[in-house]
């Protein structure tokens, strides 16, 4: 119940917000079904702890949008970019535009653009360095008039978050390969006084406006000296096995580099 633009969830994106033990989900865009004209500006969240958990809108895109990519960032910020308003880009629609949704406040806030249009067939994944990667898109077309065929885009954008602009980010090293649910592992870090926050953020697999694996865990942590010990929620359906990128958060919200475990 209260999901906006419900005939438009065709081509729209859904993102775990972080971290994902707070169950709470964001809907982005969509369009009508098929080669349909309709395309939404809508933003919608659910919380599924919530007694009777029902969507409400978020803050609105400028544009109906196609295919949005969504990123979780380590600062918990999502990254919203790209998309079409059309049906594969129909009509020159790419939308050259990004924003970083704050789940804490449900703002967007405008930050660099992209410079490539990525419609059908693109996706974004975070990088362990806490850039992020824009990759493919598969016009229908290649010309306004919808007259060529499309061809797919082979350039590659990497992002850099405001985050990387500033003058220090935390240190992470050492500790395990490997870390059981429920157990602790002790890390490095130079900065570990300041530490504030510990995510488990799983490796994307994204495709068609969808990232299957996209889930940030919040950790639960201490720090002494130089060291950072973190524990691993016991629960096995919020923190599946495989490989995760562990990332520690400073008092600004800069994230270190991403340290790789494995939950066994
Ligand atoms: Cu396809």
């Amino acid at each position: 119940p209260g999901l906006s633009d419900a005939n438009m969830m065709e081509t729209s994106a859904t993102v775990p917000l972080p971290p994902a033990q707070d169950q709470r989900y964001l809907v982005v865009g969509g369009g009508g079904v098929g080669e349909s004209r309709l395309s939404s500006r809508r933003t919608r969240i659910v919380d599924l702890k919530a007694r009777d958990p029902r969507f409400t809108d978020g803050p609105s895109l400028d544009e109906g949008t196609r295919y949005p990519q969504t990123s979780i960032l380590p600062d918990d910020s999502v990254l919203v970019s790209g998309g079409s308003r059309d049906y594969r880009g129909r009509g020159d629609s790419d939308i050259l535009q990004a924003r970083l949704y704050d789940p804490g406040t449900d703002t967007f806030r405008r930050v660099a653009d992209p410079l490539v249009g990525r419609d059908y067939h693109a996706g974004s994944i975070l990088l362990p360095d806490g850039r992020v990667m824009f990759f493919g898109s598969d016009p229908l077309y290649g010309d306004k008039a919808g007259t060529r065929p499309g061809a797919f885009e082979q350039r590659i954008e990497i992002y850099t978050p405001p985050y990387l602009y500033r003058d220090s980010r935390p240190s992470l090293s050492g500790g395990p390969r490997t870390v059981a649910r429920g157990a602790s592992a002790t890390f490095t870090s130079r900065h570990a006084a300041s530490i504030r926050k510990a995510r488990l953020i799983r490796p994307s697999a994204s495709t068609h406006v969808t990232d299957v694996d996209q889930r940030s865990v919040a950790l639960d942590f201490t720090a002494s000296g130089d060291t950072v010990t973190v524990t691993v929620p016991k629960n096995r359906n919020l923190v599946r096995s495989g490989w995760y990128m562990l990332f520690v958060d400073d008092d600004r919200g800069t994230p270190s580099k991403a340290r790789w475990v494995k939950v066994l």
